[in-house]
């Protein structure tokens, strides 16, 4: 009987959200995203298959968000969360694939059941499911929301949870909590940041602590959800003084549109809603879903340009920061004879400016590529006891191994007896506990990222131009290139070269010969219509023109 009612609820759901003729749908670097009025068929399949990741996994809660990111207002997408918070396994993405693009209900019924057997799901028995589902700001949410309630609704036994309008990061938060069977609403998430936020603050040597124009931070909250939700909870940050330009409301602008991180950090140009005044002030940007998170500064009112702090530079910060940490704890003439080894590790992408990379490795530390996407990169940083991940474009987080924060723990408590509780080496380790419980593991987040960039600006008594002079990021360029079929470009090395068309990669390298330090690569995006193209190079004029030369060799063999 279950069975039969089975087959009757797919074949039901699949008929009501048929798949127009000519579309094809792709998992990308972050799930399916197109023009958000011709989405409800993948997402009401995204919402089938995270009920089925759901039932596969013991009924632990699986997440659906619906948003495209940095994409415009008017497109939109569907994100699926694991049960630990991160990406959706990457062996599940064909099968997602193929569900999105089945041609009609009875295809679709076929290929679940067949995967279903393929994959051991133990449909139509007595199993459970639960799915959170999270959706940004579009105007398309509301409705694409509703076709995922219906495919998740479509597999017996499955209970969908709304949680609202969320950041991303925020939802992954809560699938990953609920599962450890922590506290997981949004209060809690707010709470966990404004106390971890103060616990930094109190252990921000006496000497250091910035004057009033340090405290002063103008957030671009790219008229997306992260603006909203900061202005919720910025009276209870103490410490920092937050104001939000392109707060999403009423007539403050348009989604992303001239705003937020992605167009910051490609631009380089202020965005709307930055004036003159705002000269010499620190300010930072995030985008439509609050997952990335860069920082700049408007250097100059009559020019209208900016210093960026890419996601490099935030990793830097991370990085000394936390070496610094483990320093004190395990050499520095510490009074208490205790240590903490600790694996750290950098991951980053092709992206990276190449001087960041340098940076990193002249300070001793193992930084290692992966391809563009946070599945990877967080796939990747997750080998280390303490690993931490950016992307340039400023999604990352830092992820602690569960053995390392018992480490910490035990350290912790130890060393606060009587003898060492004044100690510096306690201190140490009392923040790197405090930054494991800021900093969201379960994905980058810019809201928590954003605090813990200030907590530590703060500990180390520096200006955003201190920050910013770290190191000279080599000029780079980055271009977007309209071609037939972009999945006609296949890369390797973890896309620093081209496979196929390999004339192509003879035609980069040529190109990239005539520059000093030129280096230069192009990728299909997985998120956009279109081929990427990086260049780097020793003057702003040589990575224009080498990222230009490129371009146009793309287009003429692709476009
Ligand atoms: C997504 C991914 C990121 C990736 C970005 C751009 O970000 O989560 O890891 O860097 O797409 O990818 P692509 O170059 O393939 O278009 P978001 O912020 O758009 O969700």
């Amino acid at each position: 009987e279950q069975e039969k009612e089975q087959r009757r609820r797919l074949l039901d759901v699949a008929s009501r959200f048929p798949l127009p003729s000519g579309c094809r749908f792709s998992y990308g670097t972050a799930g399916f995203r197109a023009d958000g009025a011709t989405m409800a068929p993948a997402v009401c399949r995204a919402g089938i298959l995270a009920a089925l990741r759901s039932v596969k996994l013991a009924g632990a809660a699986v997440g659906i968000v619906i948003t495209a990111s940095h994409n415009p207002v008017g497109d939109n997408g569907v994100k699926i969360a694991d049960p630990d918070g991160g990406m959706m396994a990457q062996h599940w993405e064909p099968f997602a694939d193929a569900l999105a693009n089945a041609p009609d209900p009875d295809a679709l019924l076929q290929l679940v059941l067949q995967f279903v057997k393929d994959e051991g799901i133990p449909l139509g028995g007595h199993h459970t499911a639960q799915v959170l589902l999270g959706r940004d700001t579009r105007p398309t949410g509301e409705y694409l929301l509703d076709a995922a309630l219906q495919g998740i609704n479509a597999i017996v036994g499955a209970h969908a949870i709304d949680m609202g309008i969320l950041t991303t990061p925020q939802l992954h938060w809560m699938v990953r909590n609920k599962n450890k069977g922590i506290k997981a609403s949004e209060s809690d998430y707010f709470t966990q940041l404004i106390d971890s936020f103060r616990r930094m603050l109190e252990l921000v040597p006496k000497d250091k602590g910035g004057d009033e124009l340090a405290k002063k931070l103008i957030v671009d909250g790219a008229n997306g959800i992260g603006g909203v939700k900061l202005e919720q909870i910025k009276a209870e940050l103490s410490g920092i003084d937050i104001i939000v330009r392109n707060s999403g409301k009423e007539g403050e602008g348009i989604l992303n549109h001239m705003c937020g991180a992605d167009f910051v950090q490609k631009e380089r140009v202020t965005h709307h809603g930055f004036s003159p005044e705002d000269v010499g002030v620190r300010c930072a940007s995030l985008d439509g879903d609050a997952d990335r998170l860069v920082y700049f500064c408007v250097s100059s009112a009559s020019e209208n340009k900016v210093d960026l702090v890419d996601g490099d530079k935030i990793l830097s910060l991370f990085a000394l920061f936390i070496r610094e940490q483990l320093d004190i704890i395990n050499n520095s003439g510490s009074q208490v004879n205790k240590s903490l080894p600790a694996r750290l590790g950098i991951v980053q992408t092709a992206y990276a400016n190449g001087a960041s990379t340098q940076f990193l490795k002249n300070l001793g530390l193992e930084v290692v590529f992966t391809p563009t996407g946070v599945k990877y990169l967080h796939k990747k940083a997750l080998e280390y006891d303490i690993g931490i991940y950016f992307e340039a474009n400023g999604h990352g987080t830092v992820v602690f191994s569960e053995e390392f924060l018992s480490q910490l723990d035990s350290l912790s408590n130890e060393l606060s007896s009587e003898t060492a509780n004044g100690s510096a080496q306690y201190h140490a380790a009392m923040r790197l506990m405090a930054a494991s419980q800021l900093i969201n593991q379960a994905v980058g987040d810019a809201l928590s990222g954003l605090l813990l960039v200030e907590a530590i600006l703060q500990y180390k008594g520096w200006s955003f131009q201190n920050w910013c002079e770290l190191y000279s990021d080599l000029p780079s360029r980055q271009l977007k290139v309209k071609v037939i079929d972009r999945s006609s470009i296949v890369t390797t090395d973890s896309e620093t070269k081209v496979s196929q068309p390999s004339s192509l990669q003879e035609s980069i390298d040529k190109e990239t010969a005539n520059y000093t330090h030129g280096r230069c690569f192009v990728r299909p995006s997985g998120t956009e219509d279109v081929v990427r193209v990086y260049a780097e190079a020793s003057t702003q004029v040589e990575a224009d023109s080498l990222a230009r030369s490129v371009a146009h060799h793309v287009e003429q063999l692709l476009g």
